[in-house]
């Protein structure tokens, strides 16, 4: 293990002219190297094996790994044998406590860069040059599931960004969600409490469908339009790729000049938003609980880079208190319609990590790792996070040096006073460890605000000690509604049953009776659609005051959720269909399967994967078992899975080419049938060629008749595309214009 250089001992006060230099010559390394600075930082860590002998962790070279040192051959095993200690020792000591929420994540490498220079409203330097390149690592997570969970649970999705900047390591620690659970942190353990697995059994594991989470936010009205969000789909991305991210709390921006403004902060994904149906989601998470997982690292390899812009919403100082809900409140949005999201960069992910644990799993991300340019606001919620972070790293990290582990070491340059502690690795040299001091002629000194000294905003506060929760954070349910009635109807239908599913698991009567209330208190159509799948009814109204998540001994009275007219009625930012932020939906990186077996129409198969590759898709084979399967004029494929190994699930869309002897083979092949009616039934877009459509009509029976979508060539019917002798380039156009529309939600039955 390498260390990081500590700088030489320094005895004179250096001129501020020697310090600008210092500062330039670190700038000028770090744009030279761009993105891969931290590539090359983590470089002086990084083992590769190959070609070594085995060695102890002292360097002794090991001659035997198979037998350990005996008192003969079938002898007691020694306690002398140092190399065989040494293995097990560290073998029993391998694991790490998992992050006590979420513990489930997946990372990547890559870089960011600002399309202009944002000096007007903040010094940041990383968003200053847009030749710059800033090198950033990224983890997303699911938050209630333990470390092995399925990606594909309904959940919150963590979306944490460290940017390695020339001023420092700055954390965005978001959620692909815009607003929180809860107003305070101190709710923030028994909302965790809650959603965790039930303490006596330990069950149910990653799902928040059981009683305690319901029992909890049942008597939290300031829930509401977070579980809005979560009972969409939302909760059950498509790919970690296509979703949003989201700051959450609002911040604020810091001028040269000293001025403040407040920020919100986006990441808008250039694939656009997408979701799986949860029938699919429950199903992926057995045949593939690593889907996310798997999707990030294959679109990396493949070097389809997923990328987001960087958003900003920006309000001014004057204009705090203009909206009707308070900025501090974070369960809150501000709508785009009134607060324009502005896309001031882009963020790319181009490398998977080398190892698992050494990266994603040891990366500390911490809210209060700002650099100068950027500040808090008194978002109680954030405050309390900004004591949190530090705290767990100490445990789940094993001590106060985190700061050193290579994937949390700044690119800036380090140095302070602070010395030891388990595991230290740098070697501070010199005799002094405080300041001031002489001895070093005062080194290492403060820096100015004119140095990049990080000086906090003067924020005016004139206030008592209390405990206690303004009353510009009471309106619980206005946005809650307006989400809701910014759905698209398929989404609202989408909310509707999951809702009953989550509240169909709750096995408490009175826990649903409050959860209808308080959705009655969002839409009345929603509680009785809701009502009506629990066979239970909507209580006429919220019994007495709500007398839920108030202090001890205070009055219900005032701390009754209130109604504050809105800006809006409806934001169709909020929406996933025909969302006006994403226009432009291509098919690049989906995953299309084609079904095949001998005799399969090579020609045709042929022009499709041009045709999908061409518009950026990944055509993949399943045919009756894996190897080579001939074609009618005797191409030959490799197929890429069997229908054992694979399921529609796993992809966006299906392609059933012809070939008469092929057709014959997959209809009696068993999961072939149940491969496209599955498709259909999560509105997936269908393809057939040939006399691929008579497997369709058997395999779609009452849902698609051939007759149908015989006309001139190339037919499609709700998201089904066929052509028996139509040419195949008129089939794949319109397969992949229906492809584009990601799902065919008119194929949905009612909830
Ligand atoms: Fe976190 N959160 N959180 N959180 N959070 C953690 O830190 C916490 C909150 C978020 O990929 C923990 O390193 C408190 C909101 C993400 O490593 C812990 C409160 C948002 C990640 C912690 C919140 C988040 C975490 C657990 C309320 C969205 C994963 C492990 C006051 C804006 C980062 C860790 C990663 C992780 C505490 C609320 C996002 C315990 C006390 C709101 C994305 O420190």
């Amino acid at each position: 293990m390498t260390t990081r250089k500590v700088s030489p001992k320094n005895r004179k006060s250096p001129s501020k002219a020697k310090l600008l230099r210092t500062t330039d010559r670190v700038d000028e390394r770090l744009d030279r190297r761009n993105n891969d600075a931290k590539i090359d930082d983590l470089q002086k860590n990084t083992e590769d094996s190959g070609g070594e002998f085995l060695t102890t962790n002292q360097g002794v070279r090991i001659n035997d790994n198979q037998n350990s040192l005996k008192a003969g051959d079938r002898g007691a095993t020694l306690l002398e044998d140092f190399i065989l200690r040494e293995k097990i020792t560290h073998f029993d000591h391998e694991r790490i406590p998992e992050r006590v929420v979420h513990a489930r994540g997946s990372a990547a490498h890559g870089h960011f860069q600002v399309y202009e220079s944002m000096a007007q409203y903040t010094k940041a330097a990383f968003l200053q040059d847009p030749s710059v390149k800033t090198p950033v690592f990224v983890r997303f997570s699911t938050v209630a599931g333990s470390r092995g969970s399925s990606d594909l649970a309904r959940d919150v999705r963590g979306f944490a960004v460290k940017f390695y900047t020339q001023q420092g390591n700055f954390d965005i620690v978001g959620n692909n969600m815009p607003v929180f659970f809860i107003q305070d942190a101190m709710k923030f353990p028994d909302l965790v409490h809650a959603v965790k697995p039930e303490p006596h059994n330990e069950i149910p594991q990653a799902a928040s469908a059981h009683d305690t989470f319901w029992d909890f936010i049942s008597l939290m009205p300031e829930s509401m339009h977070m579980i809005m969000w979560v009972m969409s789909d939302r909760a059950i991305p498509r790919s970690l790729r296509m979703m949003e991210g989201f700051g959450v709390h609002t911040f604020r921006l810091i001028n040269e000049k000293g001025k403040s403004r407040f920020v919100k902060f986006h990441w808008k994904p250039l694939l656009g938003l997408h979701s799986v149906v949860w029938d699919e989601a429950q199903k992926i998470s057995g045949k593939d609980p690593d889907f996310h997982r798997r999707d990030l690292w294959e679109a990396i390899e493949n070097g389809d880079f997923p990328e987001w812009e960087f958003g900003v919403q920006i309000v001014d100082e004057k204009d705090e208190h203009k909206f009707s809900f308070d900025l501090l409140d974070p369960t809150k949005i501000i709508p785009e319609e009134i607060v324009p999201v502005r896309r001031i960069g882009k963020l790319t992910l181009n490398r998977n990590p080398e190892n698992f644990f050494a990266e994603t799993e040891q990366v500390a991300f911490h809210v209060g790792n700002i650099v100068p340019g950027i500040d808090f606001t008194n978002d109680p919620l954030m405050q309390g996070r900004l004591f949190s972070y530090t705290d767990t790293q100490l445990i789940r990290l094993g001590g106060p040096n985190f700061h050193e582990i290579p994937i949390n070491r700044p690119l800036a340059p380090v140095h302070n006073n602070q010395r030891d502690g388990f595991m230290r690795q740098a070697v501070n040299r010199g005799q002094t460890s405080y300041e001031p001091n002489s001895l070093r002629g005062g080194c290492p000194f403060q820096a100015g605000a004119d140095m990049g000294g990080f000086t906090s905003f003067a924020e005016r506060i004139d206030a008592q000690k209390v405990r206690a929760r303004s009353a510009s954070f009471f309106d619980h349910f206005s946005q809650a509604t307006l989400f809701f009635n910014s759905q698209s109807e398929p989404e609202k239908q989408h909310i509707i049953r999951a809702l009953r599913f989550e509240l169909g698991k709750v096995e408490t009567p009175p826990i649903r009776e409050r959860m209808l209330a308080l959705l009655a208190q969002v839409d009345k159509g929603l509680a009785t659609s809701v009502a009506e799948g629990l066979g239970a009814k909507v209580p006429a109204k919220l019994d007495k005051p709500m007398n839920m998540s108030i202090p001890g001994g205070a009055d219900p009275r005032k701390f009754q959720p209130k109604q504050v007219a809105q800006e809006i009625e409806t934001s169709p930012a909020l929406r996933m269909v025909n969302n006006p932020n994403f226009p432009n939906d291509s098919i690049k990186t989906r995953k299309i399967a084609v079904l095949i077996a001998d005799g399969f129409d090579d020609a045709a198969v042929d022009e499709m994967n041009k045709a999908l590759l061409t518009a950026g898709a990944t055509p993949k084979t399943v045919a009756p078992r894996l190897g080579i399967v001939t074609g009618g004029n005797g191409v030959q494929l490799k197929a890429d899975f069997s229908f054992l190994t694979a399921s529609s699930v796993l992809f966006d869309a299906v392609f059933v080419p012809g070939g008469d002897t092929s057709i014959t083979a997959l209809s009696k092949q068993d999961g072939a049938g149940e491969f496209v009616s599955e498709a259909y039934k999560h509105c997936k877009t269908i393809a057939a060629s040939g006399a691929g459509v008579g497997l369709l009509a058997t395999a779609l029976v009452g849902k698609f008749s051939e007759s149908d979508d015989l006309g001139d060539g190339v037919a499609v019917n709700d998201g089904v595309v066929t052509s028996r002798e139509g040419s195949i380039k008129g089939l794949a156009d319109a397969f992949i214009a229906a492809l584009a529309l990601h799902r065919h939600w008119e194929r949905e039955t009612g909830p």
